[in-house]
């Protein structure tokens, strides 16, 4: 397994930062147990490879995503899966189109407080608010889990593309796993922005939102995901170091027993007891 790291941010609209996350991640998940007392498992020892950084290239996002695309696509044609760490949410786009090109066709599960569906901001299409409209155009087939932020014209646009929107005050009250599950096709990449979860618990964000989720709801989420659906391909974006090591931690533990679902899932790793 690979663990990507992609320090772009360069196309927030915000509090800047994001280019720190995957360093603070790696930093953060040396203090982690490398044992899961909920998986059963050591997610390491599947064999985590964590690459060298993404480079990018100063005033060009066009040319930072060719980068982001290219580094993906050699892991995927080595048979790596990959997991990325951004960097602002723009990445998804590279990183989504190098899996469909190695990979074939899957949909996609998009853990967020925002729907990103602006078809540009900021005067760009390459923006962190922009990467779902682009990748929904280009026919992929979408679901949003945890949204507080949506704007009418990006809602109207769902509804006309068949994009599954589950926000986060429905999960809250209603919970829809069996629902969200019902949206997926049967193979999908996972992209998770820091922001879908609650601020109170993850403020190294560059934009908080409150009502947010749960580690609990996160994690139930992608262990329910994981049971019933092949994942091809995940990353974990936008976190934005503040010095709050207690959110880094967060991040890192999350990615970590993603990790585990993921090694679980393939056979890389048995759990003990079961
Ligand atoms: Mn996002």
């Amino acid at each position: 397994m690979v663990v990507l790291p992609v320090p772009y941010d360069l196309s927030l609209s915000f509090l800047p930062g994001a280019r720190r996350g995957p360093e603070a991640i790696l930093l953060a998940s040396r203090e982690l147990e490398p044992f899961l007392l909920e998986l059963e498992v050591a997610p390491e020892e599947v064999g985590i490879h964590a690459t060298e950084p993404v480079p990018w290239v100063a005033g060009s996002a066009e040319a930072s995503h060719a980068l982001i695309w290219e580094a993906a696509l050699t892991h995927l044609r080595a048979g790596k899966f990959v997991v990325s760490l951004g960097g602002d949410h723009s990445i998804t786009h590279p990183l989504v189109q190098a899996h469909r090109e190695v990979l074939g066709e899957f949909s996609l599960l998009q853990i967020d407080a925002h729907a990103d569906l602006y078809p540009s901001w900021q005067g760009s299409v390459y923006s962190h608010a922009s990467p779902f409209y682009r990748l929904v155009q280009e026919g992929f087939s979408l679901v949003q889990v945890g949204i507080r932020a949506i704007d009418q014209d990006s809602l109207a646009f769902a509804q006309e593309k068949g994009v599954a929107l589950f926000p986060a005050h429905r999960l809250h009250r209603e919970g829809l796993l069996e629902e969200i599950l019902g949206a997926l096709g049967e193979r999908v990449y996972i992209s998770l922005d820091f922001d879908a979860l609650d601020p109170s618990l993850m403020p190294s964000v560059g934009t908080p939102l409150p009502g947010g989720l749960s580690y609990r709801q996160v994690v139930d989420l992608l262990a329910a995901v994981f049971a019933e659906k092949e994942v091809v391909g995940m990353d974990f974006v936008e976190l934005s170091p503040t010095g709050q090591f207690h959110a880094e931690m967060t991040a890192a533990q999350l990615v970590y027993h993603a990790i585990g679902l993921k090694g679980l899932q393939a056979g890389w790793l048995e759990a003990r007891g079961r």
